[in-house]
């Protein structure tokens, strides 16, 4: 409850932060191609908050629209002012209901300057069994027109459907931590991945590995042809003053 009442001033008292993970091209040198924001909440008595410790509360009040927005709104500025290839920014299934979502990337792209294709939007597979299901359809494909790329988060975690992959155009799949983890030890863990990779290769989409930890899982990513890894091997995510930091070291 005191989250709960927390929430509404946080906003408004500046206390939420984004932070920034670099993701890394695979083939050919490193070079970071972007970056995901993750939200932070420095808490004035708890300190820093992860998402999971309150965007669930903020999804459930209705408190994720305005956050979101603002969100969306301080990626955007910082992606011109850290001079990122791109932005990835997380949206919640609740954020496509009542319409005005696609409004408010527009808004945000043009009040910062930014190119629409310079922002990816990641969204879970549990959109898909949400009440806001056919809202979000409509404005991904809007985001799409748009020329914003659209990411499928979490890939494969939850109730991931070959039928979205078939019915929406999505350029980018994130493919989760948990399917990373194992693809060194376990041999059908790597199959399956290399799996995914190639059938998203075939259909014009990127995929991502999330979670890549070892040098012996980007060899193996790399190998299987993957474009792309974020993960603790290369940086955590970190504020936007260290990003430029985090960018000499990695390239
Ligand atoms: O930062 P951390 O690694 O704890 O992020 C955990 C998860 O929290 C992310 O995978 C993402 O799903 C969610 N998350 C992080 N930042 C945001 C955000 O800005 N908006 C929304 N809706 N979810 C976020
Ligand atoms: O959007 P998503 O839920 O995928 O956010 C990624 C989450 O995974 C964030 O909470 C981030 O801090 C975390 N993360 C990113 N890279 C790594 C990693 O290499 N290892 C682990 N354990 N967590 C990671
Ligand atoms: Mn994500
Ligand atoms: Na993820």
């Amino acid at each position: 409850l005191a989250l709960r009442t927390g929430l509404d001033r946080a906003l408004v008292a500046g206390e939420f932060e984004l932070h920034y993970q670099p993701i890394v091209e695979l083939q050919g040198p490193p070079r970071v191609a972007g970056y995901e924001a993750l939200v932070r909440w420095r808490h004035p008595k708890l300190g820093l908050l992860a998402p999971s410790s309150f965007v669930p509360l903020a999804e459930e009040t209705g408190q994720i629209g305005p956050i979101g927005a603002w969100i969306l709104r301080t990626a955007v500025a910082d992606a011109v002012t850290g001079g990122f290839g791109y932005v990835a920014v997380n949206v919640s299934p609740n954020q496509f209901i009542g319409g005005g979502f696609v409004d408010t990337v527009r808004r945000a792209l043009d009040e910062a300057g930014l190119a629409p294709n310079r922002l990816t939007v990641e969204i879970t597979e549990t959109v898909f069994l949400h009440e806001a299901t056919a809202d979000a359809m409509v404005d991904l494909q809007a985001l799409s027109r748009l020329g914003v790329r659209v990411a499928i988060d979490d890939f494969g975690t939850g109730y991931s459907s070959l039928g979205y992959l078939r019915d929406l155009k999505f350029d980018v799949i994130k493919a989760d931590k948990t399917f990373v983890d194992g693809i060194v030890e376990l041999a059908d863990h790597e199959r399956l991945l290399r799996g995914i990779v190639h059938v998203a290769r075939t259909m014009g989409i990127t995929v991502v590995a999330e979670g890549v930890e070892t040098e012996a899982q980007r060899d193996l990513l790399r190998d299987m042809g993957c474009a792309y890894a974020q993960g603790y091997l290369y940086s955590p995510a970190v504020p936007l003053a260290e990003t430029a930091g985090v960018r000499t070291v990695i390239e």
